[in-house]
């Protein structure tokens, strides 16, 4: 049942986004939705042309993100014809605004005629390779957030969520490109050395706090799936060394020409 108030009142809300992303970009629909998480602002302007950027406050329905590095704007950008819907941060369950806050960029993404759209992250690595900076596809999530964004009586299917197809053309773009299961705890605290120990136990690879929900959502709402994440930093007691979210800004900007190029292609191939 996709018929629950709560469902139906969030489907509103991003149809009204959508109509007013369409007015102040001036392209009325858009093919390709992208979420931009932490590190990964700066691989924005590799992906086109920037036809339209825009504060997402300037959009009914979208919060303000609350985290430093989420610049909080909206792009449209030509990528050789293709219009890309770019979301330069993102609201996260920790902000305690609730589910739909937190998926009303996927469901204004669906809203506004996309068909696929690519979820960014920075996040924690389990594997002691994965050097800050390493790009990683996600495979499958595990959810330990505790938390659903579906309403009511909604049976969604999450057998290969994250696209096989396009994980594929994401292969072929970067061969070396590792692939791992994306874990999502609530935060905003990092996690114990312990719960690292548990997330290894049950074939986690990455750990972060923001993809799981907006991927469930994006399969509810029709999308196909890509889910990039970069590790930003080792899992909470590998390193020796605290987590500070400094290291995360940083392995994105030594990080930008590889995740842009790869976000380039893959917008263009898919
Ligand atoms: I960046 O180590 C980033 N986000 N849960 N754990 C979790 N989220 C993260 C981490 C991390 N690093």
């Amino acid at each position: 049942m996709t018929n629950h108030p709560a469902t139906i009142e969030a489907a509103q809300r991003a149809q009204e986004s959508a109509e007013a992303i369409a007015a102040l970009t001036g392209q009325p629909t858009h093919d390709i939705g992208v979420v931009l998480g932490s590190g990964w602002a700066p691989a924005a302007r590799m992906l086109g042309e920037v036809v339209a950027d825009v504060p997402v406050t300037d959009v009914p329905h979208f919060a303000a993100p609350a985290v430093e590095g989420h610049a909080g704007r909206i792009l449209s950008v030509d990528a050789d014809g293709t219009r890309v819907l770019v979301f330069l941060g993102r609201t996260h369950l920790y902000e305690e605004r609730g589910v739909d806050a937190v998926t009303h960029g996927v469901r204004t993404v669906a809203a506004s005629g996309a068909r696929m759209v690519v979820l960014t992250n920075g996040c924690g690595g389990l594997n002691a390779d994965w050097s800050p900076g390493t790009p990683v596809l996600i495979r499958d999530h595990i959810n330990l957030t505790g938390a659903s964004p579906l309403h009511g009586t909604h049976f969604v299917d999450l057998t290969d969520l994250y696209s096989p197809r396009l994980r594929g053309i994401c292969r072929e773009i970067d061969p070396s490109l590792p692939e791992a299961v994306y874990t999502q705890f609530r935060g905003p605290m990092y996690e114990t050395p312990a719960e690292i120990g548990m997330v290894r136990a049950i074939g986690g690879g990455l750990v972060g706090m923001s993809t799981a929900l907006e991927a469930i959502v994006a399969r509810a709402v029709g999308l196909e799936i890509l889910g990039l994440s970069l590790v930003t930093n080792l899992a909470a007691g590998m390193s020796g060394a605290p987590l500070n979210h400094e290291e995360v800004l940083e392995a994105g900007h030594a990080a930008a020409e590889r995740m842009g190029g790869i976000l380039a292609r893959v917008v263009r191939e898919a």
